[in-house]
């Protein structure tokens, strides 16, 4: 750490990050051309440099919506959602990552406020904890399983963690450090526990989470998807949380090779 000897109260530059750095939004999407429009268009782009739509295959027309609000579309036809957060990590080159949904559940708005804490030097990981859940937006039982988790999170390895949101930010060097295998609902909480069990410093900032605005519901809004999801959920925790660190013994989604296509290009 450098000591600069200068008194005035901006803190220490953050050690994983540069003086300035550039940042990125990656947004996983499949057939959600109701939203992504508003989504992309909500971005700062003073701010965010960087725009990456990771479509995992839709069959509308979500690409060329993306692409005509201001987005960069990258195709992974792999499914899961942890496969196209890792994808869409690795076709950027930024300092800083962001992760939203592209259904509009999440205010890409509001990434100034999450990305704060990491420009400021005070957090590796920012999660951005849905303090306000409007009506419709997450059904009770997917409520439960996540404070659930976030419970057992916070008791385990003693970072307080009130929810495993869409919406969160980190370096992308700590991000490549955490060695990421899980291609599906289980990469939030991989991203939570591995980093927890790091010691990264992980910060919440609250938000209001929204229903989806148009599209059709790959998850909470199903009852069976939403058990799959907490299965995976909880055994992930068991998998990254309990014994060695495994981080690397499986593979590992941000070094696999990524040269995926620029759809329409
Ligand atoms: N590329 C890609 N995106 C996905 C995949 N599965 C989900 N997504 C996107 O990931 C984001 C989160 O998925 P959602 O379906 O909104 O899941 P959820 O928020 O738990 O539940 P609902 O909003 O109720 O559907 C959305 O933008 C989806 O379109 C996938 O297999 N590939
Ligand atoms: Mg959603």
């Amino acid at each position: 750490m450098t000591s600069s000897g200068n008194a005035d109260r901006s803190p220490e530059p953050p050690t994983d990050l540069p003086a300035r750095p550039s940042i990125a939004v990656v947004i996983p999407v499949l057939d959600e051309e109701d939203a992504i429009g508003r989504v992309v268009a909500g971005i700062p782009r003073e701010l965010v440099e960087d725009v990456v739509v990771v479509d995992g295959g839709s069959r509308d027309r979500t690409a060329e919506v993306a692409r005509a609000a201001g987005a960069r579309v990258v195709v992974e036809r792999r499914p899961g959602y942890g496969r196209a957060c890792a994808s869409g990590a690795a076709a950027t080159t930024a300092d800083v990552i962001v992760f939203l949904d592209g259904d509009g559940s999440d205010d890409s708005s509001e990434t100034p406020r999450v990305v704060a804490p990491l420009l400021r030097g005070e957090a590796d990981l920012v999660l951005g904890a849905r303090a306000r859940i409007r009506s419709g937006a997450l059904p009770i039982y997917a409520r439960a399983g996540n404070l659930l988790a976030a419970a057992i999170i916070s008791i385990a390895w003693r970072q307080r963690v009130s929810d495993l949101p869409s919406f969160k930010a980190i370096g992308r060097r700590h991000l490549a450090s955490l060695g990421m295998t899980e291609a599906t609902y289980g990469w939030t909480v991989e991203l939570i526990v591995k980093a927890a069990r790091r010691r990264l410093r992980i910060r919440e900032v609250p938000l209001v989470y929204s229903p989806r605005i148009g599209g059709v519901s790959k998850v909470s809004g199903n009852l069976r998807a939403s058990a799959k999801a907490a299965v995976a959920i909880l055994r992930v925790l068991a998998r990254h949380g309990l014994g060695a660190d495994r981080a690397g013994t499986g593979v590992d989604l941000l070094a696999a090779p990524t040269n995926q296509p620029t759809k329409g290009d």
